[in-house]
C-alpha cells in the first residue's frame, strides 16, 4: 500500500474529467487500497481518484463514525435524485473551508465494486452528500463551484491566508 498526494485548490489538475474504468483488475484494486489507505490517514470521508492525479472514475468512502464502513463505487451514476437537503461540506483539497452546498436529499447510486460486480444503492444524509461531492470531483467539480461569487472569493483568500501562514 502507498499514501498518495493530495492535490490541493487551485491544481488545474481538480479540473480534469475522469474517464470510465474499462476493466476492474489488480491495478484498479491497488489503486482503491491505496485511496483507503490516503483517505484514512488524512482523515475525510470520502476521496476521488481526482484529487490524487488518477484520471479514472474511482471513488472511496467511509462515514461511520468508527471507520469501519468502507465504500468503494467504481464509475458511480445516479440513476435516481428525491428531494433537496442543505448542509456544511469541506474538502481535502480545499483545507479549512467549510460551507453549505445544496444537494439531492436522497439518491440511488449504481456503480462497480471492487471485484467488478454491479451494484445499487440508497443513500441519504451524509452518505447520499458525499457520494455527490466525490462524482463532482470526477467531473472536474469542486464544492465551491455551488457558492456564490462573493463565498468563491472568501473561500480562495482563506487558503492563500493559510498557505502564507505555512510557509
Ligand atoms: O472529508 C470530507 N468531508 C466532507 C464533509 C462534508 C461533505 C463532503 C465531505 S467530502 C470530504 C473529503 C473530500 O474532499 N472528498 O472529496
Ligand atoms: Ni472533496
Amino acid at each position: 500500500m502507498a499514501l498518495l498526494h493530495v492535490l490541493q485548490f487551485p491544481d488545474p489538475l481538480l479540473r480534469k474529467k475522469a474517464r470510465s474504468v474499462v476493466n476492474v483488475d489488480d491495478n484498479v484494486r491497488k489503486i482503491v487500497d491505496d485511496m483507503f489507505e490516503t483517505m484514512y490517514e488524512q482523515v475525510g470521508v470520502g476521496l476521488a481518484a481526482i484529487q490524487v492525479n488518477i484520471q479514472q472514475r474511482i471513488i472511496v468512502m467511509d462515514v461511520s463514525e468508527n471507520r469501519s464502513q468502507p465504500y468503494c463505487f467504481i464509475n458511480p451514476e445516479i440513476i435516481i435524485r428525491e428531494g433537496v437537503q442543505y448542509e456544511t461540506e469541506g474538502c481535502l483539497s480545499f483545507p479549512g473551508v467549510f460551507d453549505k452546498v445544496e444537494r439531492a436529499a436522497k439518491i440511488r447510486v449504481k456503480a462497480l465494486d471492487k471485484e467488478g460486480k454491479s451494484f445499487e444503492l440508497d443513500a441519504e444524509d451524509i452518505l447520499s452528500i458525499c457520494i455527490q461531492h466525490e462524482i463532482d470531483h470526477l467531473d472536474g467539480i469542486l464544492f465551491v463551484d455551488h457558492l456564490s461569487r462573493v463565498k468563491q472569493e472568501r473561500a480562495r483568500k482563506k487558503l492563500e491566508k493559510m498557505r502564507r501562514k505555512e510557509y
